[in-house]
């Protein structure tokens, strides 16, 4: 591993210059940073569950699981305990390290806390990593998920402050750093991104990625979501993203928070081989793994270790 040193300083100015790079130099820069933190041509692999589905009371105008939105999801309670196990088996299996559990809650509630964990330890006894994202903790929900093993906890900022208020009213952005904070007091991983191309400006996502750069510590794993529109949702019909652009997001990511570990998150099942291959280039190692992400889809298993095999990357174990 390299000395670099990691700063949480990040100016506008200076993302906007990064930014501004010609493609192809930002490419290199983002690459070459990547090589000095991790092992080349590797990708960790997560599976996603959903563990809890749908008629969640937030607004977030991208997501198919509000209650607010009439979409298409089967909505589901919270899966028992053998069900959730079984899935995690299966995702092992499959060579997955990462076993992550989401939940459309705003936050958990408390009579089904010791279920949640129970999930925790007995996921961990799988030997396999374990995420969860249950919406907003308080501190002491934090110290319980720690406890009983928690590696990381996703919560998304999403996008900027600025821009944050279009598209959730339900909650604010100092929610979302709240429990980031209590997230990271207790102890567990911080796994925080969010979603390019739901009509946000490019000072928009400056604005995002300094936040997440400027966390009192970088999240160790920071998901990068391109917006899958959603029938039903209020950014059903968002304006399309140029590709080149969703590159550039990913590209000043290790140069903002080089250690970081960057996920091509939800979204790379309409993307190309090119595309997806600009992202690892840029700095991606990382991926959700399995035909489907919480309610969307996602690429086929034999589509990805095809992909994979082409460019020469092998999965981490
Ligand atoms: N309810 C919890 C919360 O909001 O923190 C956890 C589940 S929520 C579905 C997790 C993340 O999924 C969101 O923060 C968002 O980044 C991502 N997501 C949801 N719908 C999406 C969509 N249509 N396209 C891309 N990402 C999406
Ligand atoms: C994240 O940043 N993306 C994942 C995970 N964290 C929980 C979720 C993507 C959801 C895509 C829409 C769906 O499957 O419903
Ligand atoms: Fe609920 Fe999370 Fe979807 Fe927002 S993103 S509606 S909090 S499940």
């Amino acid at each position: 591993m390299s000395k670099l040193s990691l700063r949480q300083d990040w100016t506008i100015q200076e993302i906007e210059d990064l930014f501004s790079l010609p493609l192809i130099d930002l490419l290199f820069r983002a690459q070459s940073i990547h090589r000095q933190c991790f092992p080349n041509n590797a990708i960790q692999l997560s599976t996603l569950l959903s563990i809890k589905t749908g008629a969640c009371p937030e607004d977030c105008a991208y997501c198919p699981q509000s209650g607010h939105y009439n979409t298409k999801i089967q909505k589901h309670e919270l899966l028992d305990i053998e069900a959730v196990k079984t899935a995690a088996i299966a995702a092992k299996a499959k060579s997955a390290t990462r076993f992550c559990m989401g939940a459309a809650w705003r936050s958990p509630p408390q009579a089904v806390f010791k279920q949640l964990l129970m999930l925790v330890k007995i996921i961990k006894a799988l030997d396999l990593e374990t995420c969860m994202t249950l919406g907003m903790l308080n501190l002491s929900q934090a110290q319980q998920l720690s406890e009983a093993g928690l590696d990381y906890y996703n919560h998304n900022l999403d996008t900027s402050p600025e821009y944050y208020a279009r598209i959730i009213t339900t909650r604010h952005y100092e929610d979302r750093l709240k429990t980031l904070e209590y997230v990271r007091a207790a102890g567990i991983k911080v796994c925080c991104g969010g979603i390019i191309g739901m009509g946000e400006s490019r000072e928009d996502r400056i604005h995002f990625l300094q936040q997440l750069a400027n966390l009192p510590q970088h999240p160790q794993s920071v998901p990068i979501n391109r917006l899958i529109p959603i029938k039903g949702t209020p950014l059903a019909l968002s304006p399309t993203l140029d590709p080149l652009e969703f590159v550039r997001v990913i590209a000043v990511a290790p140069l903002l928070m080089p250690k970081s570990v960057i996920r091509l998150a939800a979204g790379r099942e309409t993307m190309g081989d090119e595309l997806q291959t600009l992202c690892f280039f840029a700095g991606v190692n990382s991926i959700f793994y399995g035909e489907v992400l919480l309610t969307a889809k996602n690429p086929k298993l034999e589509f990805d270790q095809n992909l994979f095999k082409r460019l020469g990357i092998q999965a981490l174990n």
